[in-house]
Parts: C-alpha cells; sequence; structure tokens
C-alpha cells in the first residue's frame, strides 16, 4: 500500500488575496506531490515498512533501516508537515484562536499578541529552509519551536522539540518566493489571516 497525495481541502485560489493561488497550486501539486513519490520510492525497498503510518515510521525513526533512513525522514516529514500545513489554513481564516487554546496561549504566553510575535520571530529566525511550530510539549505545555528540513516535534528521539503539533508555518522559500521573494517577515505576518484557528484548537484539544 503507497502513500497518496491528500487533495487540497480547498480550491487554488482559496486562500487570495494573502497566499497567491499559482504558489499553492506549486506547493501542492509539486513540492508536495514530490515528497509523496519520494516516500515512497524509498518505501518500495522495504515491504515490511508497508503497513506502517508516516506518523509511526517518524516518531521511532531508528527502526527505520539505514539505507532509507535519511530519505523517510526528509521525505515523510515533508509530507506529513504539508498535510497538516494545508489542513491550518483556510479561506475565511485569521481573527484569533477561542476557547481552550486561547485560554492555554494567553496562560503561556500572556497574550495573544505576545504569542503572536514570539512565533513569528521563531519562524522567520529559523535559518533556511524550515518549519516554525506551536506544539504541545512533553509536559503537556504550549512551546514553540522552529525546525529544519522536513523535521517535526513527532520525530521523538530525533528532535529537542518533541510533542504533537498545533499550529506551522511552512518557511522554505517555495512557500513564498513567488508573491514575497526574500521578504519572509512579510509572508509571516500575511500568513495570520489564513490561519484555521478552528482546527488548531481541535489539534490542542485531542493533543492534551
Ligand atoms: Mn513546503
Amino acid at each position: 500500500m503507497s502513500h497518496t497525495l491528500p487533495a487540497l481541502p480547498y480550491p487554488m485560489d482559496a486562500l487570495e488575496p494573502h497566499l497567491d493561488a499559482r504558489t499553492v497550486e506549486i506547493h501542492h501539486d509539486k513540492h508536495h506531490a514530490t515528497y509523496v513519490n519520494n516516500l515512497n520510492a524509498a518505501l518500495e525497498k522495504h515491504p515490511e515498512l508497508s503497513n506502517k503510518s508516516i506518523e509511526a515510521l517518524l516518531a521511532d525513526l531508528k527502526s527505520v533501516p539505514e539505507d532509507i533512513r535519511t530519505a523517510v525522514r526528509n521525505n515523510g516529514g515533508g509530507v506529513l508537515n504539508h498535510n497538516l500545513y494545508w489542513e491550518i489554513m483556510g479561506p475565511g481564516g485569521g481573527e484569533k484562536p477561542s476557547g481552550k487554546l486561547a485560554e492555554a496561549i494567553d496562560q503561556t504566553f500572556g497574550s495573544f499578541d505576545a504569542f503572536k510575535e514570539k512565533f513569528s520571530k521563531t519562524a522567520v529566525g529559523q535559518f533556511a529552509s524550515g518549519w516554525g511550530w506551536l506544539y504541545v510539549d512533553a509536559a503537556g505545555k504550549l512551546s514553540i519551536a522552529s525546525t529544519p528540513g522536513h523535521d517535526t516535534p513527532l520525530m521523538k528521539g530525533t528532535v529537542s522539540c518533541e510533542g504533537r503539533p498545533v499550529l506551522v508555518v511552512d518557511v522554505w522559500e517555495h512557500a513564498y518566493y513567488l508573491k514575497f521573494q526574500n521578504r519572509r517577515p512579510d509572508f509571516v505576518s500575511t500568513w495570520w489571516n489564513v490561519v484555521n484557528w478552528k482546527k488548531a484548537e481541535e489539534l490542542f484539544v485531542s493533543a492534551t
């Protein structure tokens, strides 16, 4: 059984005018699709892994055979992170979180604005390609981190920010270069307008 590219949960132009349709199209249909294909190609060499979920593979990378471990880390992470990225955005997004997530953000970071500033700074400050995360750490607390490449807090024993993702922003240049060129800070500040807080709250509740 091979892994498949999930359809985008909304039309390509649904995140306009914040994220342009052309960027979303290339990002999903080319970049995300390539990670799916590369992951499947790597797993073909080890059919015994075919029934394992991507999350299970990443949570125990040491058990993945060495000859495909890096390919699974990069491409499995690429698939899972993009699956999540599309889900935590949506048309009519933005605003603020509500309910339990809003309370936890206020408690942990002092205020929503303070959280937003810290998250943005961390994502913008990630050197080269990577991701900015809000996640629930092992102690059940909200934390902010960034990871290089396609590493995710789900990679137990591999990353320093282990936990369950709540919110993620892709800061690879392919996520913004067509519209924002080198201006990653402008992309991240625009990205807040498309955050699907309902989905983030669901992830937070299921992680705690
Ligand atoms: Mn990407």
